[in-house]
């Protein structure tokens, strides 16, 4: 299928999704997100998508949602318009990994669209902000809630109060970002990451991400006893029979996702 603001490349089972709308510095509209659903929702039964990557360009991974679509709607269009929750919902419940690959502007919706992915991977170029403030209006898509939960309190507010933008440097300081890799390279670099997970078995994939995004949602001892439940779960699969014979026989171990 062709989709207009979205670009897909596979490399073997990691399907790369490339925001494109360069015009617009990649700012998501309607039709974008609608895409990005849908490629979501076909990934999620797909045995050959294992990780997906969401980037954008070299300059920018994400201008914010299109203030040029919104800006004349009032609240009940927007109320009714529902832009977003459902994607939202698509993508924060989407199974398998998802990493962002950010190089330049990250900012809005942009920034809460890669807070939204389970790793965030920045090139030097990266630049990540929410400037709702500088509009007359805030964050509406989790970014006042996923942001002082990776930075903490203090550099939230400053973020969203002021914002200004975080470079790539102080967002790996601060816990936004895994890793930082020079712009050259960097797409290498993402695939290579995701290309690791992939050889991992989905059970054990899926059970982690569960469990590490419970942690977002409970208290420390409700999260424990998720944890282990999932992890004597895993007991169940020949995977786990398979990782720890590859061990002790020392060779690498072969998963079948069974
Ligand atoms: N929307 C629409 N067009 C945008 C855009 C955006 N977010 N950002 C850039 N563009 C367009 C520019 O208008 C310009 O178009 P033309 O004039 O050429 O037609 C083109 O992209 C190039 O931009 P610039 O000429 O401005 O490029 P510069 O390199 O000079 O500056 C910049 C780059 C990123 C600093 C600047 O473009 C900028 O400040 N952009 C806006 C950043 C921003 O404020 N982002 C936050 C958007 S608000 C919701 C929940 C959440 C949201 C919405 C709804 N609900 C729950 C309902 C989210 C809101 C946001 O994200």
């Amino acid at each position: 299928m062709a989709y207009e603001t979205i670009i897909l490349e596979h490399h073997e089972t990691v399907l790369l999704i490339r925001l494109n709308r360069p015009e617009a510095l990649n700012a998501i509209n309607g039709k974008m997100l609608k895409e990005l659903c849908s490629v979501l929702e076909k990934s999620s039964n797909d045995v050959n998508v294992r990780v997906i990557i969401l980037t954008g360009s070299e300059k920018f991974f994400a201008a914010g949602a299109d203030i040029k679509e919104m800006e004349k709607k009032n609240s009940t269009e927007m109320y009714l318009d529902d832009y977003f929750t459902k994607e939202h919902n698509v993508i924060s419940s989407f199974r398998k990994p998802i990493i962002a690959g950010v190089s330049g502007y990250a900012l809005g919706g942009g920034c809460e669209l890669a807070m939204m992915c389970d790793i965030l991977i920045a090139s030097e170029t990266a630049k990540f902000g929410q400037p709702e403030i500088n509009l007359g209006v805030m964050a509406g898509i989790g970014g006042t809630q996923r942001l002082p939960k990776s930075v903490g309190k203090y550099k939230a507010m400053d973020m969203h109060l002021t914002g200004r933008y975080m470079d790539a440097q102080e967002a790996e300081r601060v816990g936004l970002v895994s890793r930082v890799f020079p712009e050259k390279d960097f797409e290498i670099k993402i695939i290579e990451i995701a290309k690791k997970i992939s050889e991992k078995s989905m059970s054990s994939i899926i059970a982690i991400k569960e469990s590490i995004n419970f942690s977002y949602e409970s208290n420390l001892s409700s999260g424990i006893i998720f944890e282990r439940r999932k992890f004597h779960s895993l007991f169940s699969t020949e995977d786990q029979k398979e990782g720890m014979a590859a061990f002790v026989e020392k060779r690498t171990p072969k998963f079948s996702d069974r």
